[in-house]
């Protein structure tokens, strides 16, 4: 366990460190497709973001961090059921997209987890995001963010519930 803080640390500090490593925004490798974030109710400090990752090119690259206006730390999270309860974990080595394939960011799976949120994120705004991959360098989206009873997998619930463990 203590290990596993220690990690975490690293990847955090590692990604406060990012901005220093910004490479030119925009790249054609990689295609973020359908992002959108869930409203949070007021006083929320934690809230989530996901979209689908594609890798049009012929290497695999990797999600290795991401910065936005909106909240203090931005991880990258996985979902996953572990002795039978749902929790979730920061990925400190990144998330995978494999050549020519696709990643989806969804309720109860991956996702970038927005930490100390610094206002409610209010459905039908949108606010901007920067995506840092290892290979295509920054990308920046605008996330939409969809009411709070927004649940495309039909699941109740979701991060608005979830807990860090
Ligand atoms: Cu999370």
């Amino acid at each position: 366990m203590r290990f596993f803080l220690t990690l975490a640390c690293v990847g955090m500090l590692i990604a406060a460190a990012c901005p220093a490593f910004a490479q030119a925004t925009g790249s054609p490798s990689i295609e973020v497709e359908k992002p959108w974030a869930r409203a949070t109710p007021a006083g929320a400090q934690t809230g989530a973001a996901y979209m689908t990752l594609d890798n049009k090119s012929g290497s695999a690259d990797r999600l290795t961090g991401a910065s936005s206006d909106v909240a203090a730390t931005l991880q990258i999270h996985e979902m996953a059921v572990v002795n039978g309860v749902m929790q979730m974990r920061q990925l400190v080595e990144g998330l995978p997209i494999p050549a020519g394939g696709t990643v989806e960011l969804k309720p109860g799976s991956y996702h970038i987890m927005l930490l100390r949120l610094k206002k409610p994120l209010t459905a039908g705004e949108t606010f901007p995001l920067t995506l840092t991959f290892e290979k295509a360098g920054n990308i920046s989206v605008a996330i939409p963010v969809q009411a709070l009873s927004a649940t495309p997998e039909g699941k109740p619930g979701g991060m608005g519930n979830m807990e860090m463990k």
